[in-house]
């Protein structure tokens, strides 16, 4: 059995057999790119789960499979230090890893606060630096920060449903995903001169040759990743990880999940930076600070204990469980009714008495979407990412939407869960443009004023830049859903971040027009409550998504009329 499993691995054919029963052999080290990539999407399927997740703030994590490894360097090593030595150790639980190092558009966006000496708002004074820094690696934060950056982002709502626990990885976990298999002083094998990693160049490792020297953090991502998909595990900011300081084999015996010494004054950090010779930036190389210590070379990244159990049908691309069917007291009279979540896709919709109709709480997201149309791609724009899971899903023209709809209505009633004669669709413009106003006759979806003081857009001062506008929600393209800002009966990004389609009163199977505006709407014009765009009902834009309601079925479009 046990030669079959390893004849597979070395095939790189993991799984084939047994899929979804029988766990995956661990990653034993050596092992090569093909191999890591093998490993970690047969250990994905197995757990019902994608290998790359995105978090509610948009961070990428990739799942690290179980495996063995040899920790710490051998004595031949060069620029070996006396705390790397080296031992046996056994991963015994995948989990998942920050593909970058927190950046400090991630920090902020969740601490509410970047302590970055690079800050783009200090760019000008300080560094001069003409480079856009919101990608770069959060830098002064201490260990204590990192550990309550990683407590918050697990208390966010759509994380804290799905049962996702973030933390520091463990000293262990950091350095076996570092290496990814490999038995080189880095990941990248045995040369490095600032052309594999932002590391000072000019000191070479392996070589004669010097090279490169940046002498500051990149954009998180600018250097190839390792064959588990991790980029800037070597270099560019040190990394917190959660040990204590101890002797290199951690002060215990443990060759099982290592967790380090039980005590100490420090923090272990892991993977060199920027400003140091390649010789102190390798995989084994072991530094340690006072956990209230903020340094400018010093940063972290996340790791994801994968929540128990296996999630319910469809939720793999969340990486994590569906929100439980709360408040389904749909049956109540409409004075009493309350939330409602659909039982097949987590989705949220709020109780909006004034209509008689529920309306989804956020935009219509790419995890959603990807429930009926698992290949959907909603693409880039100049290069960023519109395809996160909680990004609003674009790229869908007036068909698909109502598509989705009667596949949800479908779905739902087969799962038993619909209030009898409902049906999910889009909203008519007059039901939109009065959940934009929530009561009010205000002319924009935030008030009164100008330029706009909530939601995702693009200010007047930004137009044409595609930059961030500081101090407003303004992001460069789509944001998470849950970031958009929620207007005063509970709906979040109404207005702004994606233009959301309407259906037409009299006949919900035909288009009407898509309201609010985009993340790259900057005019007046544009972004008024009233303000319809008629584009072609078939065209695909970047920008334009949707929301769902549901309504009593006879208003309702995708089957609705024939409800039993
Ligand atoms: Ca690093
Ligand atoms: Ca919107």
């Amino acid at each position: 059995m046990k030669t079959v499993s390893m004849l597979m691995v070395s095939a790189g054919l993991w799984l084939r057999a047994g899929a979804g029963e029988v766990a995956p052999e661990p990653a034993v080290a050596p092992f090569g790119p093909e191999q890591a990539m093998a490993s970690q999407q047969a250990w994905a399927k197995h757990l019902g789960r994608d290998w790359q997740v995105t978090s509610a703030i948009g961070l990428k994590l990739a799942l690290i499979p179980p495996g063995r490894f040899m920790m710490g360097s051998p004595a031949d090593e060069a620029g070996r230090q006396a705390d790397e030595e080296l031992r046996e150790v056994s991963i015994s639980k995948p989990f998942y890893l920050g593909v970058f190092e927190v950046t400090q558009d991630e920090y902020e966006r969740l601490m509410k606060d970047n302590p970055s000496y690079r800050a783009a708002r200090l760019a000008r004074t300080k560094q001069n630096y003409d480079v856009d820094t919101s990608r770069f690696p959060v830098e002064r934060v201490s260990w204590l920060e990192a550990v309550e950056f990683c407590r918050r982002l697990s208390e966010l709502p759509g994380e804290k449903a799905a049962g996702r626990v973030y933390r520091l990885p463990t000293e262990a976990e950091w350095e076996y995903a570092c290496r990814a298999g490999t038995v080189t002083p880095f990941p990248f094998g045995t040369v490095s001169n600032g052309g594999q990693a932002n590391v000072h160049g000019r000191r070479p490792y392996g070589t004669d040759q010097p090279g490169p020297s940046l002498n500051r953090p990149a954009t998180v991502g600018s250097y190839p990743a390792n064959a588990f998909g991790l980029h800037d595990m070597i270099g560019n900011k040190w990394e917190w990880v959660a040990d204590h300081d101890g002797p290199g084999d951690g002060g215990t015996t443990a060759r099982v999940d290592p967790m380090g010494p039980e005590e100490g004054t420090e923090r272990v950090i892991r993977g060199g930076a920027w400003r140091y010779p390649p010789a102190f930036c390798r995989s084994a190389v072991r530094h340690r600070y006072d956990p209230r210590i903020k340094a400018y070379d010093l940063g972290f990244r996340v790791a994801m204990s994968i929540p128990e159990g296996k999630p319910a049908d469809g939720a793999a691309a969340a990486g994590g469980a569906k929100p439980a069917p709360e408040a389904r007291d749909q049956a109540a009279g409409p004075e009493d009714r309350k939330g409602w979540v659909s039982p097949t896709t987590g989705m949220e919709f709020v109780w909006i008495a004034p209509l008689g109709i529920w309306v989804g709480k956020y935009e219509t997201t790419n995890a959603e979407f990807r429930k009926m149309l698992p290949g959907h791609d909603s693409g880039l724009h100049e290069g960023h990412s519109l395809n996160g899971d909680r990004q609003p899903v674009v790229r869908v023209n007036f068909a698909q939407a109502r598509d989705f709809a009667a596949w949800l209505t479908a779905g739902d009633r087969e799962a038993g869960g619909l209030l009898e004669g409902h049906a999910y669709r889009m909203p008519f413009e007059r039901e939109w443009l009065a959940f934009a106003r929530c009561g009010t006759d205000a002319e924009f979806p935030w008030g009164a004023e100008w330029p706009p003081t909530a939601g995702n857009y693009r200010g007047a001062e930004a137009m044409g830049r595609g930059e961030r506008v500081p101090g407003r929600d303004g992001f460069v393209v789509s944001c998470d859903v849950e970031q958009s800002g929620s207007n005063p009966w509970g709906l979040y990004g109404v207005g702004g971040n994606v233009w959301e389609g309407c259906c037409w009163e009299g006949d919900p199977n035909e288009a009407g027009a898509w309201r609010g505006g985009s993340w790259d709407s900057g005019t007046p014009g544009l972004t008024r409550s009233t303000f319809r765009s008629v584009g072609s009902p078939g065209y695909k834009f970047p920008n334009y998504g949707f929301r769902l309601v549901l309504a009593p079925a006879a208003r309702a479009s995708g089957g609705g009329e024939s409800a039993e």
